[in-house]
């Protein structure tokens, strides 16, 4: 309790989770539904923006340093919304960044950020911490 929290370690342990966990996931048989949660940074179901008076939208939970989904599907053409919803034990994944767009912003506990951009072809559009350790994309259709 005294001695400080080895952030690093926590997180390269976080990271080696997470690929353990997309390992795992792979070797599930497909076809279940697995909802919008429980993807992982390399694998895992997108989740499919919802469309809502013309913008697609879609909510990332920042938690256990990852996000949730990780995988966004939208379509081109059209405006997106991703929010980013601050979850417990975010760690360096609180601060999102959105390289190509030039958008970064950081979230706190219990609040939200949003990122809206309309892509205009399609391809990935790729987001991370600042230090692109954790990482998730929009896949644009
Ligand atoms: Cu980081």
């Amino acid at each position: 309790m005294k001695h400080k929290i080895n952030v690093q370690a926590i997180l390269g342990g976080l990271v080696l989770a997470s690929t353990l966990a997309a390992s795992a996931y792979a070797f599930q048989p497909s076809g279940q539904t697995e909802g919008c949660c429980g993807s992982s940074p390399s694998s895992g179901k997108p989740h499919v923006a919802q469309e809502s008076k013309g913008v697609q939208k879609a909510t990332v939970l920042v938690q256990d340093g990852k996000y949730t989904p990780s995988t966004i599907e939208v379509k081109k053409g059209k405006p997106v919304q991703i929010t980013f919803k601050g979850g417990k034990k975010m760690g360096c994944g609180a601060t999102i960044e959105f390289k190509s767009l030039k958008q970064t912003k950081t979230v706190k506990e219990g609040k939200t950020v949003a990122f809206s951009f309309t892509p205009s072809s399609a391809g990935e559009v790729k987001f991370a911490c600042s230090m692109d350790m954790i990482r998730g994309k929009v896949v644009v259709k």
